[in-house]
């Protein structure tokens, strides 16, 4: 597909510019492979531009996202320093256009993981483990959009704020959590959400990653996927995240 480069720019020019764009493959011709090479070449343009690459983010990895998305594959993107958001600071919501968010879990790696890892394998490469909320900021109109352009669009990925890192090795296969805005609960769930223990889907991040050729680093981050439905920001809030065991982490969004 010749267009891969100029979509590329679409949706990084979108991200950049917080506009959104309409959907491009309504007729469903995008492959999942030229889907994944969009991604890759709009990430190569942050990179030109001196971000620097610190991860991954998985997506779908939860019944409760599937459903309120109407996908159902599991999905990756790639995270850069610049979307990192320093827990308890203030974010500009004139830099998103529609900006939602969801409770995660992250990984961040003390060793390389490549290719098919069992859990204990994955574990075994797990530095610590932190209470994490994911901004996804669809590039597309509505919010709407097929698998190969949610994956093209870098799977929604726009920033992340992580909690304390903590010791990975408690037990953090079903720990309750609960999303609150402006201290009120809006959303209740568990780690076990994310593909009945959140460890499957760093095993999917590792299998994934290395079948792109981009095989997880030692300091590289992994973001696990939502748990809940995700949720709309607004002017003004606070938006925190209470994980069983490994405390809270949260942002403001300047009023
Ligand atoms: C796509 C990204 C999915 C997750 O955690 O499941 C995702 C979207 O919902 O816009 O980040
Ligand atoms: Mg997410």
């Amino acid at each position: 597909m010749s267009n891969i480069a100029e979509l590329a720019k679409l949706l990084d020019d979108a991200a950049l510019n917080a506009t959104e764009v309409t959907r491009f493959d309504r007729e469903g011709r995008l492959s999942l492979d030229e889907a994944y090479r969009i991604q890759a070449e709009s990430i190569r343009r942050r990179l030109d531009r001196g971000e620097r690459r610190v991860g991954v983010k998985m997506g779908f990895t939860s019944r409760a996202k599937m459903v309120q998305m109407g996908l159902s594959d599991v999905i990756w993107g790639r995270l850069t320093d610049a979307m990192q958001i320093e827990e308890g600071t203030a974010i500009d919501l004139s830099r998103f256009i529609h900006a939602r968010c969801e409770p995660e879990i992250a990984f961040i790696l003390k060793r390389p993981l490549e290719g098919n890892v069992t859990g204990p394998q994955a574990l075994a490469a797990v530095e610590a483990i932190a209470p994490a909320i994911e901004i996804i900021d669809s590039r597309y109109k509505d919010f709407k959009f097929s698998l190969p352009e949610v994956i093209a669009d870098n799977a929604s990925s726009s920033g992340f704020v992580i909690g304390a890192w903590c010791d990975p090795k408690i037990d953090f296969s079903n720990l309750g959590l609960t999303v609150s805005i402006d201290g009120r609960v809006v959303q209740v769930g568990s780690t076990a959400a994310l593909l009945g223990h959140p460890l499957r889907s760093l095993v999917a991040a590792a299998r994934l990653s290395a079948e792109a050729g981009e095989p997880l680093q030692a300091g590289w981050i992994v973001m696990a996927g939502g748990a809940t439905p995700a949720e709309w920001i607004q002017l003004g809030q606070y938006t925190s995240v209470d994980m069983e065991q490994l405390g809270s982490v949260g942002f403001h969004v300047a009023a």
